[in-house]
């Protein structure tokens, strides 16, 4: 019996996942015990899960610096890195706008915070027994991120120059400083004579196509990474959950909704020219992993396999693109941030108005560009923006928010690769390359 295609094979997964994970929390509780089937269940498919979600971040860094030096390195020169550099940059600002706005209206519209016309104490006290209940791991993670100052939006361009490169990735999926120092490096390596030039250019020509074969590799075994990640995630998450905070979910899905099925095809229709199902066909691998993983860096690999492979971008756009993409285009992020703040200023009683709200607008901007592509990532700048919006208890509301957020972050997550994937074949399609063609 032939097997199905991959993308089947992973919502396959998915599915199982969601559904044994179900049948657990059913059947053993949500707190099963220590030592108990359930219990060393979830142990082993976490660590599988976090096996897999390694080997893919394994890859990134040799990724980024491969295809980036190698991207560029194939340019004509600096007017052709000008060019592209001036097309992608102002792709991500025009689509992470409108992601704001339109994360900004719904909530407004919306209102999830406010029921009858007041803040809504039941969500507050929520907010309490959330915050209560975390791990030890999500309020430090919290506190960590609350003892930076408030006005510290300078972080993002620190992280552009960190002190070990490398490192920054590692540790925290700052991928930042790699790309700051892969794009110097390519330009630096234009000043040498030709002949090195081209011999280097190759040396990371070949070694992008090692890391692409690696991807391919990992993917192989995606099927069961997926499963071992998403199955403790839906034995830990109950509906309850969703049923306290109904209306802030409905909030974010609405508007992530709107960006990823509205806004974004538009763009590829009228921009691009590229019909939206052709481009949700070639993306669909890569959208399932970010589903899945909820990591846009850990999903790079996927996304420009198939940006490449299945859309016809050709390596010296997609290798600029969405290594950048992936760091700093993160239109879900910016939505949620906004949706986010706004909601928790509703629920504690701050009327947020025009000015506070452009001020949302900005910091939601600059904070995603800082945002690592990892789970969870965006809630530290959440903290950031209500702190510089003076709304109180933050950190608890905070904390809460990260308690609920998985389904949310992997929902943005996908968003954030389907807007990088949406500007390299819009790009590449103005570069001349041959997007669906064939
Ligand atoms: N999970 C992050 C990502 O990988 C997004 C976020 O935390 O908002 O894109």
């Amino acid at each position: 019996m032939k097997r199905p295609a991959l993308h089947w094979q992973i919502l396959i997964a998915l599915v199982l996942a969601t559904v044994t994970g179900m049948i657990f929390r059913g059947l053993f509780g949500p707190d099963p015990g220590e030592g108990s089937f359930c219990t060393r269940a979830i142990e082993i498919s976490s660590f599988v899960g976090d096996l897999f979600m390694q080997a893919l971040k394994m890859i990134i860094v040799p990724l980024i610096v491969t295809s980036v030096i190698s991207g560029i390195a194939s340019l004509q020169g600096v007017q052709g890195f000008g060019r592209l550099g001036g097309k992608t940059l102002g792709f991500y600002a025009l689509t992470t706008l409108l992601a704001v706005f339109t994360g900004l209206t719904v909530v407004n519209l919306i209102e999830p915070g406010v029921k009858d016309g007041v803040p809504n104490e039941a969500i507050r006290s929520a907010f309490a027994s959330h915050a209560a209940s975390a791990s030890e791991a999500e309020h430090a993670k919290v506190a960590e991120a609350a003892g930076r100052q408030a006005g510290d939006f300078l972080d993002t361009f620190r992280m552009m120059i960190p002190p070990n490169v490398f490192q920054a990735a590692t540790d925290n999926g700052q991928m930042l400083g790699v790309i700051v120092f892969s794009i110097l490096f390519a330009i630096a390596m234009t000043r040498l004579p030709s002949e090195e030039i081209r011999t280097l250019r190759d040396f990371f020509q070949a070694g992008n196509d090692v890391m692409i074969t690696l991807t391919r590799w990992i993917m192989a075994v995606s099927p069961i990474g997926v499963y071992a990640l998403m199955f403790p995630v839906i034995h830990a998450n109950g509906p309850e959950v969703f049923w306290e905070l109904k209306a802030y979910f409905i909030t974010v899905l609405v508007a992530l909704g709107i960006h990823f099925g509205l806004t974004l095809p538009l763009i590829l229709r009228f921009l691009g020219g590229i019909r939206p199902a052709d481009h949700f066909r070639a993306l669909r691998e890569a959208l399932l992993l970010a589903f899945s993983t909820a990591s846009s860096s850990g999903t790079l690999p996927v996304t420009m396999r198939c940006v490449q492979e299945n859309a016809g971008v050709s390596k010296r756009v997609s290798s600029f693109t969405l290594p950048l993409g992936a760091t700093v285009n993160m239109d879900g992020t910016a939505l949620y941030e906004c949706v986010a703040v706004v909601f928790v200023a509703q629920v504690m009683g701050v009327d947020m108005g025009f000015t506070q709200q452009f001020f949302v607008v900005i910091a939601a901007l600059l904070t995603s560009i800082g945002v690592a592509g990892v789970p969870s990532a965006s809630l530290v700048a959440i903290l950031l923006i209500l702190k510089n919006s003076q709304v109180p208890e933050a950190e608890t509301a905070v904390v809460a928010l990260l308690a609920v957020d998985r389904l949310l972050d992997m929902s943005r997550t996908a968003v954030n690769v389907f807007g990088d994937s949406c500007a390299a074949v819009v790009i590449a399609k103005s570069e001349g390359d041959p997007v669906y063609s064939k």
